[in-house]
């Protein structure tokens, strides 16, 4: 089915992007599925980047584009005051070595945040080294890895392998997220969960809490 939104963002069409984002708010879309609609968009962005059709240019309009989109979307994200999030345990995030992308990791984070969860955010190009010292700094049982560069992905193996010389894998659920990541990517790092949409990050947060009321 043909998103108007979706093409809007793969057009680079501002203001017809911003316009079509204002009046799914007043349809009383959801937030996560306006994301998701514009999550697709700039995907469309990365092929024709690679397609030689788009510049790196391209790729800074869409991130501005995308940066007015949750300006506009923010107000309108439902927060939980369920409380939910103040027993749970602290999560950590950050984008891998390497990797500068965080747009979707920030997202992700903004919505954790809504929803009453206590996040640690290590920002953008963070070393296994890092994440492993925010663990023990923090306590966090929930790490949560963002990465959107394909060569990048070794690096995740990494911490996990940190994780395991500091015997601390079994207290620690790994969440990977980003563009690249899949199944396989999950089995090579050896993380517990991927994601690679809004939602899908959501629902696996939730179940890792869930299971986590306990310990994690
Ligand atoms: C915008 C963009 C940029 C911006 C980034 C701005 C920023 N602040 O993030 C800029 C212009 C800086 C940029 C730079 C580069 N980019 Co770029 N970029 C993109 C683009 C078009 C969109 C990424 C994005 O923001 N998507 C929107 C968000 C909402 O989606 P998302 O990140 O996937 O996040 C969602 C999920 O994945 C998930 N998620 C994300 N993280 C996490 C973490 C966890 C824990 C969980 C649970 C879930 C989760 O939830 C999010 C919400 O839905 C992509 C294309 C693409 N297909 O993704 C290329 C793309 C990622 N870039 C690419 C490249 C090559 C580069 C450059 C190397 C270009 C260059 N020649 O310099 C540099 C790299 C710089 C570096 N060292 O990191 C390639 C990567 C190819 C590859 N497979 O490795 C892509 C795929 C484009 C392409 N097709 O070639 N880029």
């Amino acid at each position: 089915m043909e998103d108007e939104l979706q093409e809007a963002l793969a057009d680079l069409d501002e203001e017809k992007t911003l316009r079509l984002v204002e009046e799914r708010i007043q349809a009383g879309c959801t937030t996560l599925d306006i994301i998701e609609s514009c999550r697709r968009g700039v995907e469309l962005v990365g092929v024709k980047y690679s397609n030689n059709d788009y510049f790196l240019s391209d790729l800074i309009m869409s991130e501005e584009i995308l940066k007015e989109v949750m300006r506009i979307l923010e107000p309108h994200i439902p927060l939980n005051d369920s409380n939910d999030g103040l027993t749970s345990p602290p999560i950590v995030m950050g984008t891998i070595e390497g990797d500068i992308h965080d747009l979707g990791k920030n997202l992700v984070i903004y919505l954790l945040r809504s929803s009453g969860y206590q996040v640690y955010d290590l920002g953008v190009n963070v070393t296994p080294e890092r994440f492993i010292q925010a663990l023990n700094e923090t306590n966090a049982s929930i790490l949560g890895i963002s990465v959107l560069l394909s060569f990048c992905v070794g690096s995740i193996k990494k911490v996990i392998d940190l994780l395991i010389d500091a015997g601390m894998r079994d207290k620690v659920k790994v969440v990977v997220g980003g563009y690249p990541v899949n199944q396989q990517v999950q089995e090579y790092t050896g993380a517990d969960f991927y994601a690679n949409d809004v939602t899908e990050a959501m629902n696996i947060y939730r179940q890792i809490l869930e299971i986590g009321k306990g310990s994690v």
